[in-house]
């Protein structure tokens, strides 16, 4: 499928989605972000993929949402068009999807960043909200995924005082996953697509509704929707292969039933 603003290549088990708006530093215009979730959903649906990655270029994740498209554009406007839909079905992916961030990751860049799995930056990584700056404030999640990662001394500076982190703050705060050097976080982003491929499909599956739930829920219904999903899984060829392979001293055949 011939895309505008994205590349898209397989990597073994691994889906791999480019971003590829480098004059604009990757800004997330309407097209750019239809085209990244019907490319997520095509791997989403295609079995020979257990695993996403999105990425940038070494310069930059994205800059944020693109601001030519919002300047002249009035509330009504906004909640017509209502791009921010659009940007919503990524929560809707069943498989691990990892952000590979390299230079700038800003605004909605962030926030694509933060509706991801997990998040393996290089070494120049830069992560902010600069929204402010533009009389403005993240629209797209921000403020909500931000204070639950970072907590809430972080990410006020960075929403209301435009604070950038860098990698290394980022991955002490708990925003990402892993700081690698520059020439290798796609390699280790595309390393760690490959391993989650490599497991039972469907405990991935649950086990990542499950951490997301964590977010939504109380503790007492989070638990309850745990454990069903935990009895669940026992309905699976997988968990029996699983616990005999265990006990026989052997490696697991996934089959992903
Ligand atoms: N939108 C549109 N164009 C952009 C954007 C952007 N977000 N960011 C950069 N560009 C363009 C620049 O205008 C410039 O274009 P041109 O060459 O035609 O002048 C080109 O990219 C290169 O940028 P710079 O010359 O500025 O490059 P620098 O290296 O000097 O600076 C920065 C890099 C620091 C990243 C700088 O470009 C910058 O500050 N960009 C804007 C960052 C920003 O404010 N992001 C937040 C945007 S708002 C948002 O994300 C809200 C999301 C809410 C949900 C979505 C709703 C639909």
């Amino acid at each position: 499928m011939p895309y505008s603003f994205i590349l898209t290549e397989t990597h073994d088990q691994a889906g791999l989605i480019r971003l590829n708006r480098p004059k604009t530093l990757n800004a997330l215009n309407r097209p750019l972000m239809e085209e990244i979730v019907q490319a997520l959903e095509g791997f989403d649906a295609d079995d020979s993929i257990g695993a996403m990655v999105i990425t940038g270029n070494d310069r930059v994740f994205a800059a944020g949402a693109d601001i030519n498209e919002m300047v002249e554009a009035s509330a009504v406007d906004m909640l017509l068009t209502d791009n921010i839909g659009i940007w919503d079905r990524i929560r809707g992916i069943k498989k691990p999807l990892i952000a590979a961030v390299s230079g700038w990751c800003l605004g909605g860049g962030n926030e694509v960043a933060m509706m991801c799995d997990m998040i393996i930056a290089s070494e120049t990584a830069k992560f902010g909200q600069p929204e402010i700056n533009l009389g403005v404030i993240p629209g797209s999640g921000g403020t909500q995924r931000l204070a639950k990662a970072v907590g809430k001394a972080i990410a006020m500076e960075m929403v209301i005082n435009n604070r950038t982190l860098s990698a290394e703050e980022a991955f002490r705060f708990g925003l990402i996953n892993r700081v690698v050097p520059v020439e290798v976080y796609l390699d280790e982003a595309l390393k760690l697509a490959n391993e989650l491929a490599a497991r039972a499909p469907l405990a991935v599956r649950a086990g990542k509704e499950m951490v997301n739930q964590a977010f939504e829920t109380f503790l007492t219904e989070g638990v309850a929707d745990e454990r069903r999903a935990f009895y669940f899984l026992f309905s699976s060829e997988d968990q029996k292969e699983g616990m005999r392979a265990f006990i026989e001293k052997r490696d697991p055949e996934w089959r992903g039933r």
